[in-house]
């Protein structure tokens, strides 16, 4: 094993050297068509490393978005430090794309009692199965993994897992598209992602389709395309299965419920290393849900978590220093992951050498920019902090003491909606802006008449919040449906450029004509919708105008609000058009609302001592 690992660090250190000379091929390139239980064939392909000397483990990865034509000439960041160690890498379209025969669904619904049915469970265990007999000196040990879908189909696998299957990372799989990531937030409807999305998986079998957009700044693209019905009317025509799925059921019901797989997950079936980003714009929710569903039962201790400050899939990128332009400190956060946690994890597990984790959680801390482990999560010594909104403006420790005019108020018009990004908007995919929206700053809208905006002093030391995170509002409506989004917000200071930029790591001064001196960089955002505060399955018609509790969950994070910055939180109604505008009065379902339904509303936010808003945090000590 080590001499293969030596053979091919021989092999890339000669490859940096005869740059001159054609590359020599690094893996043995091979296309099958693998056969599952019902008789369809699925397209995979099978790098062997030329120079194998013994029997390897297999890494698998399934995926919906095409397999390589030919054996890469030089190793892509995410495979280089595993590579390091030696395995045949598979890679599998799933049933129905590209060349794999069957039907792509774009479902997560797996119905482990239907001895017939096929999904991505029983897809994954056929393969396996058929991978660990007919690869020629695989050693037995299949591992998983993978990014977002291919994720997705990595975390499926702990359903029914094959024997061979030894340890996977689900890195950002989605577990419930209702509820959170990809589509919905709580059941307000990721608008342009999931529309968009769909189109790009369905919309043509053999390649991933980007909608036509007739107009660069999407924002007015879908201002002007009005109710959501309009979608299938003018431009789909109900060829998109996935989003006549999404319109037709509006609620969490049954369709929902089934697509929520983790809800059959209740142990650590095989050693998992869950991966999410701490400002992961699609998946950043569903890894921690996993997490914590195999936590139910493991009493070998092998349900672990990584998280970090990264957008979707970062920790795949070639270094990892920065985000959009916040630098890591001089760090190479995807590199060290891969290094240092990723890599060991499949060698110990799949190669049997090193060591076991030690640790049940590993963090790349924001603001401090420093790695963490924690044996378990969340940490116990973090302590639930209130953070009060005071009807001055401030954000204070203190709760609020003064019983009159405890309100602050906007006029919330899905005319003029809140742009969730700086316009203008470019499509979803497959442009770069979308990676790094959620830590644009702030102060593209914190001046907007239907935004609030509440801040606290500098600070007097640095706050470390390790945990999960919540808001409490109590706020009304004019109206009989509506939105709040909550957005927890990191204030630089005016000399954060001086304190805070690293020249030597991150994006160079002059790169970008932004400044880091008070930037405004969320933390945490989150939306709920109104109709859904007493029940996801049957919504309900708000009392106009009377305060009402809205809890908003705001995840899982990891960062430290240093001396000398602010904490901000921000509350609007519409952040558009990420997610769907609220018509503001209650329809049956918002799909099929018409133009006349969307009206404004005044929103107030109450702070008194009797109904206080405030944002929960855990903080450590
Ligand atoms: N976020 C994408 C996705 C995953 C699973 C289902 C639907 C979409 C992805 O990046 O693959």
């Amino acid at each position: 094993m080590r001499l293969t690992r030596i053979a091919l660090f021989i092999v890339f250190a000669g490859m940096a050297l005869a740059q001159e000379q054609p590359a020599k091929p690094l893996y043995k390139y091979q296309q099958v068509m693998i056969p599952v239980r019902d008789g369809v064939h699925l397209q995979t392909v099978i790098l062997t490393p030329v120079d194998q000397h013994g029997p390897l483990p297999i890494l698998f990865r399934r995926t919906p978005y095409g397999v390589p034509d030919k054996a890469p000439e030089q190793l892509p960041p995410f495979m280089k430090e595993l590579a390091h160690d030696g395995y045949i890498f598979v890679i599998q379209n799933l049933r129905g794309r590209f060349k794999s025969e069957g039907v792509f669904k774009l479902s997560s619904w797996v119905d482990l009692n239907d001895p017939k049915a096929t999904n991505e469970t029983t897809d994954a265990y056929d393969s396996i199965d058929w991978l660990v007999k007919n690869v020629p000196n695989n050693n037995g040990k299949v591992g998983m993994y993978g990014v977002s879908y291919d994720g997705l189909t990595t975390a499926l696998a702990l359903l029914h897992p094959h024997p061979a299957l030894k340890a996977v990372s689900e890195q950002a799989s989605p577990v419930d598209q209702w509820m959170n990531d990809d589509d919905h937030r709580y059941g307000a409807l990721r608008e342009s992602y999931d529309f968009e999305y769909a189109v790009m998986e369905q919309a043509d079998k053999e390649k991933n389709t980007h909608f036509d957009f007739n107009q660069y700044d999407t924002f007015s693209w879908y201002l002007d395309l009005g109710p959501l019905s309009n979608i299938n009317d003018q431009y789909l025509h109900g060829s998109i299965p996935y989003w006549n799925s999404t319109i037709e059921h509006p609620d969490y019901d049954e369709f929902w419920k089934k697509e929520a797989w983790v809800n059959q997950l209740h142990a650590s079936t095989v050693p998992n290393l869950n991966v999410a980003g701490f400002w992961d714009q699609e998946d950043p929710w569903g890894p921690w849900q996993i997490f914590r569903h195999a936590k139910e039962h493991d009493p070998d201790h092998t349900d672990f978590m990584v998280a970090g400050p990264w957008y979707h899939g970062e920790w795949w990128a070639p270094k990892g220093e920065s985000i959009g332009i916040i630098p890591f400190g001089g760090h190479e956060t995807s590199r060290e992951f891969r290094e240092n946690l990723e890599a060991p994890f499949f060698r110990y597990y799949l190669h049997g050498e090193g060591e076991k984790p030690a640790w049940e959680a590993s963090t790349f801390q924001s603001g401090s920019n420093t790695w963490h482990t924690y044996p378990v999560w969340p940490p116990k010594d973090a302590k639930l902090t209130k953070l009060y909104l005071q009807p001055d403006g401030k954000l204070s420790f203190e709760a609020p003491r003064n019983a009159a005019k405890g309100y602050r108020e906007y006029v919330s018009d899905p005319a003029k909606p809140v742009p969730y990004r700086a316009r203008p908007i470019s499509p979803t995919y497959p442009g770069g802006d979308w990676r790094t929206w959620e830590v644009a700053d702030q102060r593209f809208v914190t001046d907007r008449p239907d935004v609030l905006t509440y801040v606290s002093d500098p600070l007097d030391h640095d706050v470390t919040v390790t945990g999960q995170l919540s808001a409490h509002l109590v706020a009304s409506t004019s109206g009989t449906d509506s939105d709040f989004v909550v957005k927890l917000i990191d204030v630089f200071p005016d000399n954060a450029q001086k304190d805070s930029w690293n020249p030597d790591s991150g994006p160079k001064p002059g790169q970008y004509a932004q400044s880091l001196n008070g930037y405004e960089l969320p933390i945490a955002m989150e939306v709920r919708r109104g109709r859904y505060l007493q029940s996801f399955e049957h919504p309900h018609a708000l009392p106009a105008n009377k305060p009402i509790v809205w809890e908003v969950p705001l995840r899982d994070h990891d960062h430290v609000f240093l001396k000398g910055h602010r904490i901000m939180v921000e509350v609007q109604s519409t952040w558009f058009p990420v997610i769907d505008r609220n018509p503001q009065k209650f329809v049956p379902s918002i799909y099929q609302a018409k133009a006349s339904d969307f009206v404004p509303a005044t929103q107030r936010v109450y702070c008194t001592p009797a109904m206080p808003s405030y944002v929960e945090l855990p903080i450590m000590p």
